[in-house]
């Protein structure tokens, strides 16, 4: 998609992070302050967001048994993300929407690259096939130490899928990998994600404004 396919107004944000950072608490938080500010939007998450997103989440997210080569998940997550970035991303932009995802790319870099240890240039080169070379505005990454971040999940009493039962080494690199990533990519910020639901919000609202001034109000 070039820019002029975009109309003006159109955003991409994304939030990432580690398990339980608190990416799906924000994005609802965000979801509502648009929503106060008149702005349309669409707000989903990754894998997912389509039909058969959700379908191959459902294959990706399910337990231990559903053992498969580092080689298939990518394969599998980059199959979502080209519908995804077809059916939702796409049309919202050329709206002149804004769209807003629970994960995205820099997800694939983490988990896929330097979790499950995969080349990065093929991760990177097989990403760009999925999304035409579509990037988001901004990734804000929720960084929270991953044992908070178990922590806070255990609270939801699930079951913990395949990639969370991958243990604590894995999500420590998967933290590492976001830190290394933001310091090393262009459009990718750090947040604190510690504190109440309500203090991470009140920093995401004051980083988008800070980027976005012409969308989001200053005084936040
Ligand atoms: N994956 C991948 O490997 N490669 C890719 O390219 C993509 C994804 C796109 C997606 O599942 C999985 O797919 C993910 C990576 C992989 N790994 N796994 N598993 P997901 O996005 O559903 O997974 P998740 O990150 O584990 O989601 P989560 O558990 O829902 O975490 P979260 O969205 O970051 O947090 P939350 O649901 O908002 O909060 C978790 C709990 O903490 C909940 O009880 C909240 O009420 C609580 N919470 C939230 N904020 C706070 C604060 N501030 N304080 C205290 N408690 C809080």
């Amino acid at each position: 998609m070039s820019d002029a396919d975009r109309r003006d107004g159109s955003l991409f944000i994304v939030l990432e992070g580690g398990d339980g950072a608190g990416k799906t608490t924000q994005v609802a938080l965000l979801s509502a302050w648009f929503d106060a500010l008149g702005l349309a939007h669409v707000s989903t998450r990754e894998p997912g967001g389509t039909p058969v997103g959700e379908a191959i989440r459902s294959i990706v997210l399910a337990g231990p048994e559903m053992d498969m080569p580092a080689e298939s998940e990518l394969m599998l997550i980059l199959a979502a993300r080209a519908a995804f970035i077809r059916d939702v991303v796409r049309p919202a932009l050329e709206d002149g929407h804004l769209v807003l995802a629970d994960r995205f790319s820099l997800s694939t870099m983490a988990y896929q690259g330097y979790g499950r240890g995969l080349d990065l240039d093929q991760v990177r080169e097989a990403i760009s096939i999925a999304t035409g070379g579509l990037s988001p505005d901004l990734y804000l990454v929720l960084d929270l130490p991953a044992a908070e971040g178990e922590e806070r999940q255990k609270h939801d009493g699930a079951e913990p899928d395949r990639i969370e039962a991958a243990g604590r080494s894995f999500r420590d690199a998967v933290r590492e990998a976001y830190l290394e990533l933001a310091a090393s990519e262009p459009g990718v910020e750090v947040v604190s994600a510690r504190g109440t639901p309500e203090d991470v919000h009140s920093r995401i609202k004051a980083r988008l404004a800070a980027r976005f001034p012409g969308t989001f109000p200053d005084r936040v």
